[in-house]
């Protein structure tokens, strides 16, 4: 299978750590949807990434859907749990979470890079406003827990370590390491697995 991709997308390296946690094979292109040449829209209608191409040209997208099939091509480890009902609601609320967090984050990203005067003051409030509130009820969640949920790694690391790493490269200014001791430990730790470093690195 090929994933298409970019480093700097938060949706592609939470795929990317499932694939990599998971170690299923697979080729990583980086194809950016925009540049000419691109084969995303091809692969994907909609034209965005991550899109996941099966060996039988199968396009699998969007994150949710790439991760919750690469999920169950392998039980090492279960990243979504496959039999309790609410650890499973759990961990996909989780994802909505981080996913909400890095949507926010981009609706603020596409404010910012427009022409000064074009730029909708309110929206960047709202969206700001948003990952703000995000980031509390995450740390409430989170307490002092070593995974957000269960006693091993789950989806929902994957997916919070992702929309963190995207805070720090787009809103470096937002202090939320501060705001939120618990959250800062617990990213520190999760950095440290090799697939949060192989995403980082390449
Ligand atoms: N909900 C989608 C969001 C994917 C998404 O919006 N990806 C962005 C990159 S971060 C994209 O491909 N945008 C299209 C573009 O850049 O033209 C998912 O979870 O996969």
């Amino acid at each position: 299978m090929k994933l298409l991709g970019t480093f700097n997308s938060p949706y592609v390296r939470k795929v990317r750590l499932v694939l990599l946690e998971k170690k299923i094979p697979h080729e990583y292109l980086v194809d950016a949807p925009r540049e000419p040449g691109s084969q995303v829209a091809r692969a994907n209608p909609l034209g965005r990434i991550p899109a996941l191409i099966l060996d039988d040209e199968t396009c699998v997208f969007d994150s949710p859907v790439i991760a919750e099939y690469a999920d169950t091509l392998n039980d090492t480890p279960v990243l979504i749990p496959r039999t309790d009902a609410l650890a499973r609601m759990r961990v996909k609320r989780w994802e909505a979470l981080a996913d909400g967090i890095m949507d926010s984050a981009v609706v603020v990203r596409t404010e910012r890079i427009r022409p000064e005067e074009k730029q909708e003051a309110d929206n960047i409030v709202r969206h700001n406003d948003a990952i703000a509130r995000a980031l509390s009820f995450t740390s409430g969640l989170l307490g002092q827990r070593e995974w957000c949920e269960g006693t091993s790694i789950t989806l929902a690391d994957l997916a919070l370590v992702s929309a963190l790493v995207y805070l720090d490269l787009r809103q470096a200014e937002r202090d939320w390491r501060g705001v939120h001791p618990n959250l800062a430990a617990w990213f520190a730790r999760i950095s440290e697995r090799p697939s949060v470093r192989a995403s980082l690195s390449e």
